[in-house]
């Protein structure tokens, strides 16, 4: 897949008065370079809709597009991937309704979730909640820095790392092995989208 490092996640939630396509448009401009539609409430036209303009706005910019959950939304939109959790359909059954040529990332908590999804074809992992978050319903706890470590040492294809990063804390992920990395509130809640996401690029490149 494309090179990424800068992984945005819709959380309609957390800009009321604020459309989502406006939203990550702004994370675009700063720097975000794969965008992710996370709709746990809308139904599925409505989470259709949402995908459909997500779609127009990434290829606008050449940015990769991820749907959660919703693998028939993924692919009537041809979107570029599908993200999809442990209780989600399993990566081998999603795999034989997209074909061999969409992303699929799956969420891992456990150093054994990680090398499942790497034997079973995933394209890249998700690693968290690295921190506490409220931004995920039945979030597990904390996996801690010492979970991204493990992982950079034992998995071979992306991982991302999510759950918590602010920019008062991502050097730390950084320092642990991150290369890429992912958030909800802490860009879907800026009051400058785009400025937060240009600080996270920059400590991302090494700047500061
Ligand atoms: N998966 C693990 S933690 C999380 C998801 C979707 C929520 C991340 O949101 P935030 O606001 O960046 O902590
Ligand atoms: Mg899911």
């Amino acid at each position: 897949m494309k090179e990424f490092s800068l992984y945005a996640i819709t959380g309609e939630e957390f800009h009321p008065g604020k459309n989502v396509v406006d939203v990550m448009e702004e994370a675009i401009i700063g720097g975000a370079d794969i965008i992710q539609l996370r709709d746990k409430t809308g139904s599925k036209r409505e989470v259709l809709e949402k995908a459909q303009a997500l779609r127009e706005l990434t290829l606008k910019h050449n940015v990769i597009f991820i749907v959660n959950d919703h693998i028939d939304v993924a692919m009537a939109v041809n979107a570029d991937g599908i993200h999809l959790g442990q209780d989600d359909l399993p990566l081998t059954e999603a795999r034989k309704i997209t074909g061999k040529d969409m992303i699929i990332g799956i969420s891992t908590h456990h150093i054994d979730e990680a090398k499942a999804a790497e034997k079973e074809g995933a394209d890249y992992i998700g690693a968290g909640p690295v921190f506490a978050t409220n931004s995920k319903a039945d979030v597990t706890s904390p996996v801690t820095t010492d979970y991204i470590k493990q992982v950079k040492a034992e998995i071979s294809i992306p991982f991302v790392a999510i759950g918590g990063i602010k920019r008062h804390n991502v050097d730390e992920v950084l320092e642990a092995g991150a290369e890429r990395i992912c958030m909800i509130s802490e860009i879907s809640g800026a009051e400058d989208v785009r400025s937060v996401c240009m600080e996270l690029r920059a400590k991302l490149e090494g700047g500061n």
